[in-house]
C-alpha cells in the first residue's frame, strides 16, 4: 500500500483528496498545524482511517521530521494561505507559507525521501491579467495579487527541483473548484450559504464585490482525482485542470437564487468596499493535456455545481435552525 502525505488536509481539497486516496487503497498521513481547537470539522469523519502528524509550512524542522518519520511514496502539498483578499492584508505571511513553504517542503523531501512523488497545488491565479484565452500550460503568467505572486514562486521552485535534482514533482494548475466544503469567504459558498439563510428568513441581503469577474468553476471532488492521476504518470510534468467554461459572478448569483425560487436582483447589493485592489477579470482553462494524458474528465457541470451547493446549504441551514444554532430571524438588515 503506498503511503500518501497530504499537507492542508483540513482544507476543502485535502479532505476530498484523503477520501479519494483511501478509496484507492493508500495509507494517508495528514499534516496539521497546531491549533487550539479541534477536531478539524472537514476530516472528523476520517479520523479513524488516517494518521495525523503535526507540522507547519513555516517550520523546516517539523516538515523534515514528518517526511523522515513516514517516508511517504507520494506527497501532496495543498497547504497555503489560499484566500486572495487576505493576501493583501498579510502579504508577507502569504509569501512565507504559500511561496517559501513549498521550498521548505521540497527540501525536506530532497533530504529525506528524494524518490517520493510530489504534487504542488498551483493555481490559475498565476495567469492573472491573462495573456491568452483560454489559458494552457504554455500561457505566460501575470499574477495580480500577493497570493498569485506567491503561488508563482511555488510553481517555479517545483519546476526547479524537478529539473535540478531529477525529482518527480508535478504542478497542477487548477482553476477554481468549489463544493459544500468550501469556506464561506469564497464567493461561491458565500452566495450559496446566504441564499439558504435568506430562504429561511435569517438574512435579507447579500453584499458582493465585482459581479463581472468571470471564473472557470468546477467541482472539487473532480479536481482532486486529477491530482492523484498526475502522480501515477511515468514522467512528471505540469497540467492545467479546468472545465473549459467561464461564467460571471452575477450568473452564479442568478442561478443560485433561482435554485431556491428567488430573484437575485431583490437581494444582491454591489458593495465597492468588497472590490479588490486588483482583480482577475477572466479565467478559462484548456485542460486538453489533462484529458488526453491523464484521461481526466469532470463529472459536474457549472449548473449542477451551483444547484448542489445551494441544496446542501438549504439542508444545512435547516438543520442549524432545528438545533437552535442559527441567528434569530429578526437580525438587523445591515
Ligand atoms: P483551503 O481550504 O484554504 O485549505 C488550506 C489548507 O492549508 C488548510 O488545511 C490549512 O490549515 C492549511 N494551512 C494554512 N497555512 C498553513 C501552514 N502554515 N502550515 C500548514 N498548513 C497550513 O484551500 P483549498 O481550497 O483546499 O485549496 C488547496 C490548495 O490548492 C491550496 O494550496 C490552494 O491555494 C490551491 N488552489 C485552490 C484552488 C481552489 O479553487 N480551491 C484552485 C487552485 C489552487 P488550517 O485548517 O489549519 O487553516
Ligand atoms: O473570488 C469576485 C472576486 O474569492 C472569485 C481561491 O481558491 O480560486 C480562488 O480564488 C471572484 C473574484 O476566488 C465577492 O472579486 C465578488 O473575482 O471565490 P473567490 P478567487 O479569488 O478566484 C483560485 C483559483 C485560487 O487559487 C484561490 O486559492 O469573485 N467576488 N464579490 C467576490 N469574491 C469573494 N471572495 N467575496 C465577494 O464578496
Amino acid at each position: 500500500m503506498p503511503t500518501a502525505l497530504i499537507t492542508g488536509i483540513t482544507g476543502q481539497d485535502g479532505s476530498y483528496l484523503a477520501e479519494h486516496l483511501l478509496d484507492l487503497g493508500h495509507e494517508v498521513v495528514g499534516v496539521v498545524r497546531h491549533s487550539s481547537s479541534e477536531p478539524p470539522p472537514r476530516i472528523e469523519h476520517l479520523r479513524d482511517r488516517i494518521e495525523l502528524a503535526g507540522a507547519d509550512l513555516f517550520d523546516q524542522t517539523s516538515l523534515l521530521n514528518v517526511i523522515d518519520r513516514y517516508q511517504p511514496d507520494e506527497v501532496y502539498n495543498l497547504a497555503a494561505q489560499s484566500f486572495v483578499p487576505a493576501s493583501w492584508q498579510q502579504p508577507i505571511l502569504t509569501g512565507e507559507v504559500t511561496g517559501l513553504g513549498v521550498t521548505r517542503l521540497l527540501e525536506a523531501v530532497r533530504l529525506s525521501r528524494p524518490e517520493a512523488r510530489v504534487y504542488q497545488a498551483s493555481s490559475s491565479e498565476m495567469f492573472g491579467k491573462v495573456h491568452e484565452v483560454p489559458q494552457t500550460e504554455r500561457t505566460p503568467f501575470y499574477p495580480r495579487s500577493p497570493y498569485g505572486v506567491a503561488k508563482l514562486y511555488g510553481h517555479w521552485i517545483a519546476v526547479n527541483y524537478r529539473e535540478s535534482y531529477g525529482m518527480h514533482v508535478c504542478s497542477g494548475i487548477l482553476f477554481n473548484h468549489e463544493s459544500p466544503r468550501r469556506s464561506t469567504e469564497f464567493v461561491s459558498r458565500k452566495i450559496s450559504y446566504r441564499v439558504a439563510q435568506i430562504k429561511h428568513g435569517l438574512a435579507h441581503e447579500l453584499r458582493l464585490g465585482n459581479l463581472d469577474a468571470r471564473r472557470d468553476w468546477g467541482y472539487a471532488p473532480d479536481y482532486v482525482r486529477a491530482m492523484a492521476l498526475m502522480l501515477q504518470q511515468p514522467e512528471p510534468r505540469d497540467y492545467v485542470v479546468a472545465s473549459g467554461e467561464t461564467h460571471a459572478v452575477r450568473e452564479f448569483c442568478e442561478l443560485a437564487f433561482a435554485t431556491a425560487g428567488l430573484d437575485w436582483t431583490d437581494f444582491v447589493i454591489s458593495d465597492p468596499a468588497l472590490l479588490r485592489p486588483a482583480d482577475v477579470d477572466l479565467l478559462v482553462g484548456d485542460a486538453t493535456l489533462a484529458r488526453t494524458e491523464l484521461g481526466w474528465e469532470p463529472t459536474v457541470s457549472f449548473r449542477e455545481l451551483v444547484r448542489l451547493m445551494v441544496e446542501a446549504d438549504l439542508a444545512l441551514v435547516e438543520t442549524e435552525v432545528g438545533r437552535g444554532l442559527a441567528p434569530p430571524a429578526s437580525i438587523p438588515r445591515r
